[in-house]
């Protein structure tokens, strides 16, 4: 990984963005509400054209939250030549995937901001903020500082997504002060709390709550119970109806055991490799923590402290005995 800092102000930053004619914004592939929430925000808010190009799958759920704002969702280059790619919610190039070769062309015209601790020199110009809970409230400071703040349709609610989904609904440690002081301000905007949270986590499918029962009744404990390991086959997605987006939300269920400090769920991607979510508890009195930043890293992924993620090439078996070992080093002692 590269040395992965900010390198430019939010005034500069803000003045690339207000100097374009045309935009591009591009976020981590399989975008998940913060990705596209920063990507709407920031399509709805400023006033030059915004093409938004995902590298999907992106969920119903997400679809029905873009609404009327476009989006391209598809594996080859953008279309056009913009005169500023904004990357968001990501800086790593395994993130970016097949938009790697287009983005490395247009390397002078990139400009990025992000929360995550580790990624790659993809945007010479950027912000990397760790203590932000959320990518859309790094969005909202770039608005403010262009003095646009909240003006526009649908641009709060795309900022609130964000925040409420990277927080677990304000549940997790990232939910600080200044995450409840934007979300009061989005609240006072106008913003729908339970309209939002109805259209982002009572929108689901029987499929999911059939996922749900599978990863629970694989769920094996470890090192003294102080691990949940769950997996799901190729044949569960098939046999419940669910969508690999599906399984968004599943890893955080063994959390409420009180012995458990790291949870883990194991799944099947189409093309045989297996994807590998990692969660853990924040900090308490006599119980372990797990930085599981440092696990996703050591299985070629990433991502914060209690949330990560990684893609291992290899089938679920050899995938779960990789994760374990990696565990044994910090939780078998
Ligand atoms: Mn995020």
């Amino acid at each position: 990984m590269d040395t992965y800092e900010t390198t430019t102000t939010w005034e500069a930053l803000a003045q690339r963005v207000r100097t374009a004619g045309s935009i591009l914004v591009v976020t981590h592939r399989k975008p998940d509400g913060d990705a596209m929430g920063s990507c709407l925000a920031l399509a709805r808010a400023l006033p030059q054209n915004v093409d938004i190009h995902l590298v999907g799958p992106v969920s119903p759920t997400l679809r029905t939250l873009a609404g009327e704002t476009p989006f391209v969702d598809s594996e080859s280059d953008p279309a056009g030549d913009p005169d500023l790619v904004i990357l968001v919610d990501t800086g790593a190039w395994v993130q970016v995937g097949p938009l790697s070769d287009w983005l490395k062309a247009r390397r002078d015209r990139i400009v990025g901001m992000d929360h995550h601790p580790v990624g790659n020199d993809i945007a010479p110009d950027r912000i990397i903020d760790t203590s932000c809970a959320s990518a859309t409230m790094m969005v909202l400071r770039l608005l403010d500082e262009l003095g646009m703040g909240l003006d526009g349709d649908g641009v709060g609610e795309a900022l609130f997504t964000g925040l409420a989904t990277d927080t677990g609904w304000f549940r997790h440690s990232n939910a600080d002060a200044a995450a409840f002081a934007m979300a009061s301000r989005l609240i006072t905007a106008g913003v729908d709390r339970d309209r939002m949270y109805r259209l982002l986590e009572e929108e689901g499918t029987p499929g999911k709550m059939g996922l749900l029962a599978r990863a629970l009744g694989s769920m094996e404990l470890l090192f003294d119970g102080t691990c949940a390991v769950m997996q799901l086959t190729s044949d569960d997605f098939s046999e419940t109806g669910a969508h690999r987006v599906e399984v968004e939300g599943l890893v955080n269920q063994p959390l409420s055991i009180k012995a458990v400090r790291a949870s883990f769920l194991l799944y099947a991607e189409e093309d045989g490799a297996t994807k590998i979510s990692l969660r853990s508890k924040p900090p308490a009195e006599d119980a372990m923590t797990i930085d599981v930043s440092a696990l996703a890293v050591q299985l070629g992924g990433g991502g914060h402290v209690r949330a990560s993620g990684a893609r291992v090439n290899e089938a679920i078996p050899a995938a779960r005995e990789k994760l374990v070992d990696a565990l044994a080093a910090v939780a078998g002692a």
